[in-house]
């Protein structure tokens, strides 16, 4: 096979790029190591920054997010069991955002791929970059047993966290900085109408959040120990635990029910720079990691997108600024979201070794953050989302 941009990984990164270079005239494959079913499953984001929203109506997959997705212009923070207060992003920022699951907004990129004839090959094996740094890049894998390859001017990595193309990176240029928290997120999904708003909340016994992905279908989180055990969390314990941290007028609105999804995220910011080498490409978790408080990671990967498809589709029309300059732009924006992720995870979150003076200080950020219209106005732009670079 010949196309002219190879991509490992079918998640939201892979696929939108998929899609975007497919509707820009850039012939490509998706290769992507598991089943179709596996990757659906995976229940992850859920708050989309309206430059994401545009980015996926651009691609012609916003059809059914503006029809089921839900428009936020605000978000809550309770703590220490003090009156909430609600940010309201619109008013400070500008712009809303969406809640709208990373499941959906997969299932809708899988059905534009197949609608366009697009070529996504699943549970595709021991996928390799070959030939990065020369002019004539390929890919090798194996499918049912057989050895296959794909020839190509471009190779995108797009395959998560785990994935095999930041490996291919020389150890000489690749540079990674990584900070891991001393606590995940036990996450619930459950089939019982949300609260109205998304609301962090900061507790003596630890964060916790209130979000949703449709009227009938909440999303929750509390934060616990890294060795914490799913089996140790029955349902009943779960809604005690979230209903006790927030405070009492917002924790008697929480409708529980039966979970129909649990797991247990680990906590980690992590960059790896630079976001090129060769004809190799890094965009999404490939190349970062955010704490989830900042609703950041898959807004990340779809701004990576933005910018490497809109590189790859002016280099084929013969304008190549774009692709030179594609690391640094990329990167300028993900250290914006990963120092935002940081910071609004230190704020809200118990440390297992902090000091009193941590916690007077964390209470006085809280309420110097309610009262003043300018920090909340910092906030709302970091948090709906900084605009795309030219
Ligand atoms: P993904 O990891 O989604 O996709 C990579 C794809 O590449 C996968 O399908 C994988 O199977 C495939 N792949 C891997 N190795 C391969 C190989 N060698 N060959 C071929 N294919 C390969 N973000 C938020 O904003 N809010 C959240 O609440 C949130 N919660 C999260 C919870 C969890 C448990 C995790 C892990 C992440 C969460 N994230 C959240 C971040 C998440 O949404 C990511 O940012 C998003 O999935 C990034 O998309 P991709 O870059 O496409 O990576
Ligand atoms: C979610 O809806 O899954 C969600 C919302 C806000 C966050 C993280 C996750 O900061």
């Amino acid at each position: 096979m010949r196309v002219q941009v190879g991509i490992i990984g079918g998640g939201p990164a892979g696929l939108l790029l998929s899609q975007i270079l497919h509707r820009g005239g850039v012939d490509n494959v998706v290769l992507e190591a598991r089943s179709r079913a596996y990757v659906l499953a995976r229940i992850r984001a859920g708050v989309l920054e309206w430059g994401s929203v545009e980015v996926l109506r651009g691609a012609g997959v916003g059809e059914r997010m503006d029809r089921e997705g839900h428009v936020h212009d605000s978000i809550g923070i309770a703590w220490s069991g003090r009156e909430l207060f609600l940010i309201d992003t619109n008013q400070y920022a500008g712009r809303p955002m969406m809640a709208y699951g990373q499941t959906n907004i997969t299932e809708d990129l899988y059905a534009a791929r197949d609608a366009m004839g697009g070529v996504v090959i699943d549970e595709a094996e021991d996928v390799r970059p070959q030939d990065i740094d020369g002019e004539r890049p390929y890919l090798t894998y194996r499918k049912g047993g057989e050895l296959r390859r794909v020839d190509c001017d471009f190779i995108a990595g797009c395959d998560g966290f785990h994935g095999v193309s930041r490996g291919c990176i020389p150890g000489s240029v690749l540079h990674s900085v990584e900070k891991v928290y001393p606590f995940g997120w036990l996450g619930v999904l459950s089939e019982t109408p949300p609260l109205d708003e998304i609301i962090y909340a900061r507790h003596a016994r630890g964060f916790a959040l209130a979000s949703q992905r449709n009227p009938m279908l909440s999303r929750y989180y509390i934060q616990c120990p890294l060795d914490t055990k799913i089996e140790d969390w029955p349902d009943d314990k779960f809604w005690a635990e979230l209903k006790a941290r927030f405070p009492p007028e917002i924790a008697k609105r929480i409708v529980t029910g039966p979970s129909i999804e649990k797991s247990i995220a680990p906590l980690r910011s992590f960059v790896a720079e630079p976001m090129r080498h060769g004809r190799l490409f890094l965009a999404g978790d490939a190349a970062h990691i955010v704490p989830p408080t900042g609703a950041k990671g898959l807004n990340l990967a779809i701004s990576d997108v933005f910018y490497l498809s809109r590189a790859l589709i002016e280099h084929y029309k013969g304008k190549g600024r774009y692709l030179e300059s594609y690391s640094d732009m990329a990167l300028r924006r993900v250290w914006s979201a990963a120092r935002f992720s940081w910071w609004l995870t230190m704020l809200l979150h118990r440390f297992p070794d902090q000091t009193e003076f941590d916690e007077r200080a964390r209470e006085s950020e809280l309420d110097y953050l309610s009262r003043s219209e300018h920090a909340k106005r910092s906030l709302c732009e970091q948090y709906a989302g900084l605009p795309f670079e030219n």
